[in-house]
């Protein structure tokens, strides 16, 4: 008994609409900047999702904030709360089998409208902040394929657009289209790129997550969904893309043809310079005949994917626990952007642990980038929040000998030390039990109401 699976963009607004969670806008807005400060200011209020139905320059809509908040990003993935993600995840590594592999089909509703003539401008993508070199597409799912094993990656790089033909695609070193990349360039291949803009929740989520081998990202959308991603080949290349997007753009990638992409306004609450970037020439632009351009707007937390790195936090943290059973829990605060920080959590048993579980997490994973990583003791019963966390860690760790500080990476073991570790005996504050009950049934003794 599942309510209906959230199968594309619109089916998603459609669900939103129904929990008063979107706001439409009919008002005439513009894409430069004034999209972005309506935006921001409305997840500042912990406001709804935003439906731009006139968006001047275009004639198609835009959709923001559609993840912006706890509730939004459990309603994306059919949970009641975030907090039931880590059961799913865990349930997909013991049964991997039931990652459903997507299912090409032959008609799509992302090929309803096919425009031979690249127009990008025509398409109402965002330039956010005054300084950004330009329109971005901020969430992109970006697919490529292996040219050696013909594996298919999707993943979420920011696209710079150019001009009507042409955009930069800004895949960092160590991601999986960026590896793709590497291997066309070092044959002298061109390189066929698929962008798809407004896709089913899972797949937003699955193009963001730093999923490891042997897990993909159409799989595991296809898990989250019950139901397998539903495929079209692409009119210019051999990739497929998601069927019910609302907007692809297809292209290729020439050897050795690249363009700079900044400035762009970032999570860090300014501007990156920018790079030099792969240049996609665009083949030709597919679409369905009323696509809606879902977006977001990225500057100091908290913002839109903030929450998205709060669900792959929940849906990683499985990962984790396989790979250093003691682990209870881990959060990954706002402020750390994604994976740069994390507190751990573990049931600490013997001498060395708190060292030995950063020393595994920096070897491999997904927080192996980490940029703080702190290890805490478990406290039964009480939710790892931040604050506790920071209480604990301040008050266990010895500096310097719990700092662990190794290339880009500071690791501080802030479990209490065991007698062998050089600690002292320690003992939870408890009351005991019977004063407890003492108090508890005299309350009423102590302050009888009036
Ligand atoms: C809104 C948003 C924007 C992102 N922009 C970029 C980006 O421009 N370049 C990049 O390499 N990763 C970016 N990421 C992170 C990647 O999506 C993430 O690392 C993901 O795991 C990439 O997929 P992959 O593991 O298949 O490479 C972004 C994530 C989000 C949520
Ligand atoms: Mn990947």
């Amino acid at each position: 008994m599942h309510s209906p699976i959230i199968k594309d963009l619109r089916a998603y607004l459609d669900v939103l609409r129904q929990d008063s969670d979107l706001l439409e806008i009919d008002v005439e807005v513009d894409p430069y900047l004034e999209i972005a400060e309506i935006h921001r200011r409305v997840i500042a209020q912990g406001g709804p999702a935003l439906l731009f139905n006139r968006v001047k320059g275009s004639r198609f809509p835009v959709a923001t904030n559609l993840f912006g908040s706890y509730a939004r990003m459990a309603l994306a993935l059919d949970v009641s709360s975030l907090a039931q993600l880590p059961e799913r995840t865990g349930r997909l590594l013991d049964f991997p089998q039931e990652a459903p592999a997507p299912l090409l089909v032959q008609a799509a509703p992302c090929q309803e409208v096919v425009r031979q003539v690249p127009d990008l401008l025509n398409f109402p993508f965002l330039k956010s902040w005054p300084g950004d070199g330009g329109r971005f597409i901020t969430l992109p799912l970006v697919f490529t394929l292996d040219p050696e094993t013909g594996a298919a990656n999707c993943g979420m790089y920011r696209v710079r657009i150019l001009d009507d033909c042409q955009a930069g695609i800004r895949w960092k070193q160590g991601s999986g289209g960026f590896g793709h990349y590497r291997k066309y360039a070092a044959a002298g291949l061109r390189m066929p790129v698929a962008i798809a803009v407004g896709a089913a929740p899972s797949l937003t989520l699955a193009a963001s997550l730093p999923l490891p081998d042997p897990f993909d990202e159409l799989s595991f959308a296809g898990f989250l969904d019950r139901e397998p991603v539903e495929m079209v080949r692409c009119l210019t290349s051999g990739l497929s893309v998601p069927a019910r997007s609302e907007l692809v753009i297809e292209g290729f990638i020439e050897p050795g043809e690249t363009c700079r992409e900044g400035r762009f306004g970032n999570h860090t609450g300014c501007y990156d310079q920018g790079e030099e970037v792969p240049l996609l020439r665009v083949s030709c632009i597919t679409h369905r005949r009323d696509p809606i351009c879902q977006a977001t707007v990225v500057g100091s937390p908290p913002m839109e994917d903030c929450y998205l790195a709060k669900a792959a936090e929940r849906l990683l943290l499985p990962l984790s626990r396989r790979q250093c059973p003691e682990i209870v829990d881990l959060t990954l605060p706002m402020e750390g952007i994604f994976h740069g920080c994390a507190v751990i959590a573990i049931e600490k048993r013997e001498a060395g642990q708190g060292r030995r579980v950063l020393e595994t997490l920096r070897q491999s994973g997904w927080l192996r980038k980490g940029k703080l990583l702190v290890v805490v003791d478990a406290t039964p019963d009480t939710e790892l929040t931040l604050s506790n966390a920071f209480w604990r860690a301040i008050n266990a760790a010895r500096f310097p000998d719990d700092l662990m500080l190794s290339e880009g990476c500071l690791g501080i073991d802030a479990t209490r030390k065991l007698p062998e570790e050089g600690g002292g005996e320690f003992e939870e504050l408890r009351q005991d039990p019977a004063v407890s009950s003492l108090v508890q049934s005299r309350w009423r003794e102590y302050f009888p109401s009036p």
